[in-house]
């Protein structure tokens, strides 16, 4: 596997399941495949279990880690091409991208949507300049349009925890004060119909999500019959992606919060979310804190489903 960005890059993903058994069972199982072989991890953004779980993943194998975090220590990099570079960047992506591939093996990368621009976002710009200029195989780490090492930790999550083979997995929109990328939900979106569970999307009007994602999904407006008879719960805010609304915050609604009284209506579903997130906006202390919560699951499960990715990517080296 040269690239990863996306459930389809993976290949057969009961086999990649298998695998993440096997690997969960014994981590360093292929503690050899990584030596004398160097992961560089690039953020343009923030961020504490992707950074933890990705380099944890990578020593698992045997590799060698180097973390870059653009905005603390690097020059400032302009990324527009055909700007005159007479302001306050010194350094062009263009060449810090081959620059990076020059000192390592594999990339990952996290660069989240700007919100600004639908377009460039959905054009992966940023992502989509490593693949072409790196020179080495890229995986998404969080980009513009998806977060899928999150999306394979949720499934294998749901996978040792569901008790039917195809559950009522139900995505919820939950308010935020930040405006925040789709990447998270589109990707979640994209991995629960590709293991094929009744995933069913419930949000205010106005946060219908890119279609290339949620296409086979029910999205039912009515939070409480969506609620109803779920076996998990994963809650998420992002902005709005349609229309002329791109980036936007259409809604702070309060009441889209996860509660005790809205998981009532569910068949005990667990309750899930990527993290990081903000207590009594998304969900209640309660809810979080109950023992049907699997949100420090699937924090374990991102070392899980990056062993599996990293490794798929060593073996076509
Ligand atoms: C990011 C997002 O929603 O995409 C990262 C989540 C893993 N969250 C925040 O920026 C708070
Ligand atoms: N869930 C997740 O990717 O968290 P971080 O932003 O902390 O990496």
């Amino acid at each position: 596997m040269r690239y990863f960005t996306s459930v389809s890059d993976l290949g057969d993903l009961s086999e990649a399941l298998r695998l993440a058994k096997e690997i969960k069972a014994d981590r360093f199982k292929y503690d050899t495949l990584g030596r004398h072989k160097t992961l560089m991890m690039v953020f343009f953004n923030s961020s504490l279990r992707t950074r933890l779980s990705t380099q944890k993943a990578a020593l698992n194998l045997g590799m060698n880690v180097i973390v870059l975090d653009v905005n603390a220590g690097a020059w400032k990099l302009e990324t527009e091409r055909g700007v005159i570079m007479d302001g306050d960047k010194p350094e062009h992506l263009l060449e810090a991208i081959p620059v990076m591939g020059c000192y390592c093996d594999i990339i990952g990368v996290r660069s989240f949507a700007g919100l600004t621009s639908r377009e460039y976002d959905y054009g992966e710009v940023v992502l989509n300049n490593f693949i072409k200029y790196s020179g080495r195989p890229v995986f998404s780490m969080e980009a513009a349009t998806g977060h899928p090492l999150q999306g394979f930790a949720d499934i294998i999550t749901i996978e040792e925890h569901k008790t039917k083979p195809r559950p009522k997995v139900v995505m919820s929109w939950a308010p935020h004060p930040r405006a925040l990328p789709q990447a998270v939900p589109n990707s979640f979106a994209q991995w629960s119909l590709a293991a094929g569970y009744d995933l069913v999307i419930t949000h205010p009007h106005g946060y219908e999500l890119d279609e290339r994602f949620t296409k086979g999904a029910t999205i039912e407006y009515d939070r409480e019959k969506a609620f109803e008879g779920a076996d998990f719960v994963y809650a998420k805010n992002w902005s709005a992606y349609a229309g002329d609304n791109y980036g936007a915050i259409l809604s702070k609604d309060r009441s889209w919060t996860v509660d005790s009284r809205t998981m009532a209506l569910t068949n005990d579903a667990y309750f899930m979310h990527c993290l990081p997130v903000r207590r009594n906006m998304i969900v209640t202390d309660d809810v979080i804190e109950s023992p049907r919560s699997l949100v420090i699951p699937e924090t374990a499960n991102r070392e899980i489903s990056a062993t599996v990715v990293l490794k798929k990517m060593l073996e076509s080296l």
